[in-house]
């Protein structure tokens, strides 16, 4: 067995400018969502591993999103996910459901069975019925059953909720303007509470005026609540941009445009590292699990501001924002074993993998990837595309030997996934194939022909070898031919 390229020799080319950049990212959103599915979906909990369970709605919406622009057996998730889950999946907070709910309907957008809007209004009406209070802080969501507390984000994730389920009430059998009104309702609240500070950025949640010795507690009949000064984490700036957009496209009143503008622009000015790029507080070294999908999910909610933004000059600005977070990713957060994203979208030293990443940390770098394609490809459905320049890519097989993937001019490229540990009935086709004189390259795929790479024929039957693999993690290697 021969090694063609050792990982010393990695040589990462990263070409990501202007008229590339959509097909890049586009790229990459593929790329880093299968390896999301395939390595870390766990099929029979329809959760994914190694996050939290609220982030996983929010990895669901990110694929929402990449099927949004990219035809993709992945999809097979979503009806996988309904049946294995629940309205209460997700946590024991009203927060975390609502990541949920924004997903199902986001998901029934690319998959439009009426299930998931049902599964979305069940965890909005336990919502209405359960969280909502008048005699603490005047109104707004407490955020959880047995907490007092009343945050900015269960209540950024309601108004955006409402919004969202707005178009729909007459399928869900609601008044036409059901939704809206709670909006208002809760925008009202959220407004008037204190939440929006300095610059126009949101802190964490309200205190007890009294009793601000005793951080967050609000007890039952309290109406004097005032900002916490809590942490501006950066989702906090992002869920109520997604809620003020369609608030603003349901009633036309542009003043909700201009504050969603504001925050937007005041997270991108401020809450970043010098060089402009994103930058959550608690880095580098104190971020818990939560804390590393925030800024993900503000890149997401930014995106679904950015098409009713009608000033060029705001929008450009929040364009290159994400494209300039996209780029710095590439270069900096990107480990090459693995293929996963780190924590830090700015790490200088790039060389090598952030100790800190997993799941939810790619699933921020997969929020990268889509919101840059859809905010400058406006609709348009892609079907599956070419690798266009990946560096080298490290293959191994299940026994964590280097595969002699390939040897020959016009192929340049790899790509490995692991398949999924517990997909008891996967099979690996391995391919060899003439690569145009050389030598040989060889390919392993999963059953399926849509996972066979582009570029390459599914070459049902007469693969080489067959491997079952009951749970053993076995690679994949996507090997990228040049067109030349
Ligand atoms: C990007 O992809 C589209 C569609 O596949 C193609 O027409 C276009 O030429 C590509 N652009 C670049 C810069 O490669
Ligand atoms: C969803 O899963 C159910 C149960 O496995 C199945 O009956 C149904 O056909 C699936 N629907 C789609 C659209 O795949
Ligand atoms: C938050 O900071 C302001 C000053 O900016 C202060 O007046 C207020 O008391 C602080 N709130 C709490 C709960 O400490
Ligand atoms: C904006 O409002 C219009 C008309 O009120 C509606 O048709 C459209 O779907 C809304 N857009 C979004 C993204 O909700
Ligand atoms: C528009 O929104 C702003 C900000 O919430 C509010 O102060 C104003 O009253 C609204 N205007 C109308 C006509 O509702
Ligand atoms: C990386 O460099 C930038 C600008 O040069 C700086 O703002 C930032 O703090 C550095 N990142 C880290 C994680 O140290
Ligand atoms: C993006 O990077 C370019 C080049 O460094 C810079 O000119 C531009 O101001 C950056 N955009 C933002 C929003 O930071
Ligand atoms: C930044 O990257 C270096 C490797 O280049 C790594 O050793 C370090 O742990 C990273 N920093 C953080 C905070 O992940
Ligand atoms: C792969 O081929 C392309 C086109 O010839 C070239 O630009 C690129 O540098 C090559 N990549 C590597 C890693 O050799
Ligand atoms: C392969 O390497 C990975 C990562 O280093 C390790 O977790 C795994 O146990 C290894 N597998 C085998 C079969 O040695
Ligand atoms: C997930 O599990 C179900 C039931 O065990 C099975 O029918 C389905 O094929 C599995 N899907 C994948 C992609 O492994
Ligand atoms: C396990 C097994 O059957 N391996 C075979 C895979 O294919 C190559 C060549 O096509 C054979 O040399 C191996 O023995």
């Amino acid at each position: 067995m021969f090694r063609l390229f050792s990982l010393s020799l990695f040589l990462i080319v990263i070409r990501i400018v202007n008229s590339d950049s959509i097909n890049e990212s586009l790229n990459w959103a593929e790329v880093t969502g299968t390896r999301l599915v395939s390595c870390y979906y766990h099929n029979l909990t329809g959760l994914m591993l190694n996050e939290e369970k609220w982030q996983s709605g929010n990895t669901l919406e990110s694929l929402a999103n990449l099927i949004s622009i990219i035809d993709s057996p992945l999809k097979y998730i979503f009806n996988r996910t309904f049946i294995r889950t629940d309205k209460s999946t997700g946590g024991n907070c009203y927060d975390d459901h609502q990541w949920w709910l924004l997903a199902w309907i986001q998901i029934y957008q690319v998959d439009p069975n009426v299930k998931y809007l049902h599964r979305a209004k069940d965890i909005y009406d336990t919502i209405t019925k359960e969280a909502w209070s008048k005699n603490q802080c005047s109104g707004g969501l407490r955020w959880c059953p047995t907490r007092t507390y009343k945050n900015a984000i269960t209540n950024e994730l309601f108004l955006s909720s409402s919004m969202r389920l707005h178009p729909y009430t007459s399928i869900l059998g609601k008044s036409s303007n059901y939704y809206l009104d709670w909006a208002i309702k809760e925008w009202n609240w959220f407004e008037n509470s204190g939440m929006i500070k300095n610059y126009y950025l949101i802190n964490d949640g309200l205190t007890s005026q009294d009793k601000s010795s005793l951080k967050n507690f609000i007890s039952s009949n309290d109406n004097k609540c005032i900002n916490n000064n809590g942490t501006t984490w950066t989702y906090n700036q992002g869920v109520i941009l997604s809620g003020l957009a369609l608030l603003y496209n349901a009633t036309n009143n542009i003043t909700l445009l201009n504050i969603a503008q504001n925050i937007a622009d005041a997270t991108i000015e401020r809450l970043i590292y010098s060089n402009g790029i994103l930058k959550e507080e608690c880095e580098p070294n104190n971020c818990d699990n939560d804390q590393k999908l925030f800024k993900g999910i503000f890149i997401r909610h930014l995106g679904y501001l950015i098409p009713f933004i009608k000033d060029s000059s705001y929008k450009n600005k929040f364009i290159s924002f994400i494209q300039n977070n996209t780029i710095s990713i590439l270069t900096k957060s990107r480990c090459e074993i693995d293929g996963l994203f780190g924590l830090l979208w700015n790490n200088n030293s790039s060389s090598s993998c952030q100790s800190v990443r997993n799941t939810a940390t790619t699933s921020g770098a997969l929020d990268l990837f889509t919101t840059l394609v859809k905010t400058k490809q406006s609709t348009t459905i892609i079907t599956s595309s070419k690798f266009i320049l990946f560096g080298l890519g490290n293959c191994i097989d299940e026994k964590n030997s280097s595969m002699p993937n390939f040897y020959s001019n016009r192929v340049n490229e790899t790509i490995c996934y692991l398949t999924a540990m517990n997909d008891k009935s996967a099979i690996a086709f391995d391919y060899q194939l003439n690569c145009n004189g050389n030598q040989f390259c060889r390919i392993r795929t999963l059953s399926d022909k849509h996972q066979t790479p582009p570029g390459f024929n599914y070459q049902d039957g007469i693969a080489r070898n067959v491997t079952h693999t009951n749970k053993i993690p076995l690679t994949n290697c996507y090997i990228r031919r040049n067109n030349l």
